[in-house]
């Protein structure tokens, strides 16, 4: 028997993010999915007590609730330092470090599309909508306006679900900065070290490889794989091969949005893939002109 439960969502990032981490600490858990949009899990009662703010993932250890991804990496390597991989090392530039963490985390703090990891979450919008339409509308308004704790959250989840799609213009938005995250992404691998602090896989890779996952789910996939951006195909190529990707995130996938992908894109790249790869294109002539 595990000492941890964990709560989450297969295609969610941040649930992605901890299970990539509890797989490279070598931990074991009990896993409770909480569908999210589709069903509406998050806003129960009893899932609010674990998770005050209506998000995965949640682990409760020892009858105590950590209710965010980065925190769950924190407590897990503080308690098992030894065990797996280290994920927040203390031999390393502390200041960048923490600065590439902050990048890469999914902050709900902050503005979609402001740091990668907020765009992963952002360039997703299609489906979180296809999920929102599975519910009737009376019971996402009433679902969201009366139980969802991030207020500012809300209007935007009725509005989507309203108009059955998102703007184009979040989409656009979302596609180019994805292009700017990933090109400076690229120059940071330039030190031609395996992970993106250096020699030592950290949390940061945890986080980056749930939204490499969510880049290549989203079927712009050919970024991953260009000779363009060198060191991003080799890092991706690294990460996804190790046994985290697929421990913490191809054994969770839920089923629910493969179809809807394939509805939107059919065996095709995503639709904004063109707009992708000229703003990446005009990005690296710059960086050449430079
Ligand atoms: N900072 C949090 C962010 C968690 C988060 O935004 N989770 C998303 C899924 S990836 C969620 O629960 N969304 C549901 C909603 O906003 O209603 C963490 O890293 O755990």
């Amino acid at each position: 028997m595990s000492n941890f439960e964990l709560y989450g969502y297969g295609e969610s990032v941040a649930s992605n993010m901890a299970r990539v981490a509890l797989s490279e600490k070598n931990i074991s858990y009990n896993y409770n999915l909480i569908y999210l949009e589709s069903k509406g899990d998050h806003l129960t009662k009893e899932y609010k007590k674990l998770n005050p703010k209506n998000l995965v993932p949640t682990l409760v250890a020892n009858g105590s609730s950590i209710p965010d991804s980065i925190q769950i990496m924190r407590y897990i390597d503080q308690k098992y330092p030894e065990q797996g991989e280290l994920l927040f090392p203390d031999n390393l530039n502390k200041e960048r470090f923490e600065n590439l963490l902050d990048f890469v985390t999914l902050d709900e703090t902050k503005e979609l599309g402001e740091t990668l990891g907020t765009t992963a979450g952002g360039i997703s919008a299609q489906l979180l909508v296809k999920m929102l339409c599975k519910r009737p509308l009376a019971n996402v308004i009433w679902d969201y306006a009366t139980k969802h704790s991030i207020r500012k959250r809300v209007p935007i989840f009725i509005m989507l679900r309203i108009l059955g799609k998102p703007p184009e213009s979040l989409c656009k938005k979302m596609t180019l900065m994805l292009a700017k995250h990933l090109v400076y992404i690229e120059e940071v691998l330039h030190h031609n070290k395996p992970f993106m602090i250096g020699d030592e896989y950290t949390a940061i890779d945890c986080c980056m490889t749930s939204i490499l996952h969510r880049v290549h789910e989203m079927r712009f996939n050919s970024v991953l794989e260009s000779n363009k951006l060198p060191n991003l195909k080799s890092y991706w190529k690294a990460i996804s091969s190790r046994d985290s990707y697929k421990e913490g995130i191809l054994d969770y996938v839920t089923g629910e949005w493969a179809p809807e992908i394939e509805s939107l894109f059919g065996d095709g790249p995503n639709t904004y893939d063109d707009l992708l790869w000229s703003e990446i294109n005009k990005l690296l002539i710059g960086d050449d002109n430079d």
